[in-house]
């Protein structure tokens, strides 16, 4: 800087030809706005190489993301989802993005007019992700060295750049108001040098930080060695669930009775998918038992794989929607592993834990009944967990829903009770106990499809996992109740497929369904809607039959 300031004295030194430029009050303050929303990208982007070197999963962005989708009021994430569908995460993400500019920006007002005020207000927010980090589980020891070192880098920042605007502004102030010519030379020289210290400061961090963030985010998000020990996975079963013959109505536009990994529903509330790696991965036991237990993947893949096949279902699933898969899935009963730890008496729920903090609480009846099987899954339809679907490992249990039961990316499993612990959904206004309600659901003919008259196959899917279904029944344009042909049932767990035959007229029609489960309950045919505890009601879709 020594050198500038006698290049930029030297060079403004009488005659002057150009007037230094001179910063009012008020221009000063978008100025500090900029310079905080530079020290906000820096800190950031520190944050993000740091993470990059000595702890990856510790990204203070996707903490903040995390942190916001976490904080988000139910009914706000319902108005999202509504208005902008699949694309929520992506709108969360630019609101969290703005807010991030605007606080940032405020930081910087308040640094120039109010130090350290600004200061505070960065390391306040730095403090806040930090939490968030360290209070993972999974978290290593170094996980807040990136938050720590990008909140030093932004905050050095924010403070040399406000004090360089702080004194271009009070030395423009400070000068007379007096013509150019006779204007106080040494005032004028400094207001120049800090003005130039000030744009170059701001402008060479903020292309610093724009390539060092977005490179280190790109690499941290980088799934490479991940995928290929995944790919070079082979799981083996002990058995595997024999597929009665008629199990698969092969009818064009039904729901395939095993769900290809690609077209399986996803939810959850992580930003980004996890990426995790299995050789380093553990799942911890700990809470209400004897002794603690740590298992590797290996140690999992040791207890003997075995297959089973499991309809999965997401309690915000609408009648007659698709939040709902079957897969042949490949794992292991948690009852074995429960049985290894000694249970304490009292205990009736366990906390499951994914390493992005979302919990899930299960009955522990649920999980130790042994004619329910509860498992932990590494595979899914032939390959290794899909990493959007919980690689390493993840749960999955029979009756219950997924808000409940299903935790992907899997890292703990604490034996607790409902009265001292709840997952992650219960406070957010869904029931703490979430078994799976019957349904069953129209597939063809569908309302977007062109349905030519004719003799036609109205076909679908009905589920009451762990008790079955004994009778899907079809009724068109309120007539009498048909009953549909079901599929063989693989078992109690699994959806069935249903068909029936439809003289189909040119016109408007109805088409209702409902089924039986096999203690003889009919499908509730009242609507109610997903919260708090899923939907239920007959579906009645409406199909337009055109002659082509
Ligand atoms: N870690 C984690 N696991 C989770 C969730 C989540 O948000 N985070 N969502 C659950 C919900 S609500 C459902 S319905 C199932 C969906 O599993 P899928 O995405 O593999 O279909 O995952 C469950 N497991
Ligand atoms: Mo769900």
């Amino acid at each position: 800087m020594d050198q500038h300031t006698t290049r930029a004295t030297a060079k403004t030194a009488p005659p002057m030809t150009t007037a230094p430029r001179r910063l009012s009050r008020r221009r000063a303050w978008p100025l500090a706005a900029f310079a905080g929303v530079v020290s906000a990208a820096a800190m950031l982007a520190v944050a993000e190489l740091v993470a990059l070197l000595v702890a990856r999963e510790s990204s203070m962005v996707l903490a903040l993301g995390s942190f916001v989708i976490d904080i988000v009021p139910p009914w706000a994430k319902t108005l999202v989802i509504e208005l902008f569908g699949s694309q929520d995460k992506l709108v969360l993400l630019v609101s969290l993005g703005l807010a991030v500019i605007i606080a940032a920006a405020l930081a910087g007002v308040l640094q120039l007019v109010r130090p350290p005020l600004g200061i505070i207000l960065l390391g306040l927010a730095a403090t806040l992700s930090g939490l968030a980090i360290v209070t993972r589980t999974g978290a290593t020891s170094l996980a807040s060295v990136p938050t720590i070192a990008g909140a030093t880098a932004g905050a050095l920042l924010l403070a040399t750049s406000t004090s360089a605007l702080r004194r271009w502004r009070d030395d423009s102030l400070a000068e007379p108001a007096a013509p150019p010519e006779l204007a106080a030379v040494p005032a004028a020289a400094r207001q120049r040098v800090d003005r130039r210290s000030f744009f170059r400061l701001t402008l060479i961090s903020a292309a610093a930080a724009a390539v060092i963030g977005s490179g280190a985010r790109l690499l941290n998000s980088t799934t490479g060695a991940v995928d290929a020990f995944r790919s070079s996975l082979r799981l083996t079963t002990k058995s595997t669930v024999p597929i009665p013959a008629g199990a698969e109505l092969d009818i064009p536009g039904l729901s395939p009775l095993f769900t290809p990994n690609a077209d399986f529903y996803r939810v959850d509330t992580a930003l980004t998918v996890p990426v995790i790696d299995a050789t380093t991965w553990r799942l911890r036991i700990t809470g209400m038992i004897d002794t603690d237990l740590e298992l590797s993947f290996q140690d999992i893949l040791d207890m003997q794989t075995d297959e089973f096949v499991t309809t999965m279902t997401c309690v915000s699933n609408e009648v007659g929607a698709d939040l709902v898969g079957s897969a042949r899935w490949i794992g292991v009963p948690i009852r074995d592993i429960l049985a290894r730890v000694g249970i304490k008496p009292g205990a009736d729920m366990v906390l499951s834990r994914s390493v992005d903090g979302w919990t899930a609480g299960t009955p522990l009846e649920t999980l130790t009944d042994p004619s329910r099987n509860a498992i932990l899954a590494v595979g899914m339809n032939g390959e290794p967990l899909p990493l959007e679907h919980g690689f390493p490992v993840r749960m999955v249990v029979p009756g219950l829903y997924g808000y409940v039961s299903a935790t992907k990316w899997l890292t703990e499993l604490k034996v607790t009770t409902f009265a001292a612990d709840e997952g992650y959904w219960t406070p957010r206004s869904w029931s703490p106990l979430g078994p799976i309600k019957m349904s069953s659901r129209v597939d063809t003919p569908r309302a977007d499809r062109q349905i030519a008259p004719g003799p036609t196959k109205v076909a679908g899917v009905a589920w009451a996992q762990h008790t079955g279904i004994s009778a899907v029944e079809v009724q068109i344009d309120g007539g009498a109740w048909q009953q549909a042909t079901l599929s063989t049932a693989v078992n109690a767990d699994t959806w069935v497929q249903w068909v029936l035959d439809w003289e189909a007229s040119t016109g408007v029609h109805f088409i209702a369904v409902r089924a039986t489960d096999k203690n003889g309950n009919l499908q509730i045919e009242e609507r109610v809607a997903p919260i708090p505890n899923g939907s239920s009601g007959w579906q009645k879709a409406l199909v337009r039959v055109t002659a082509a």
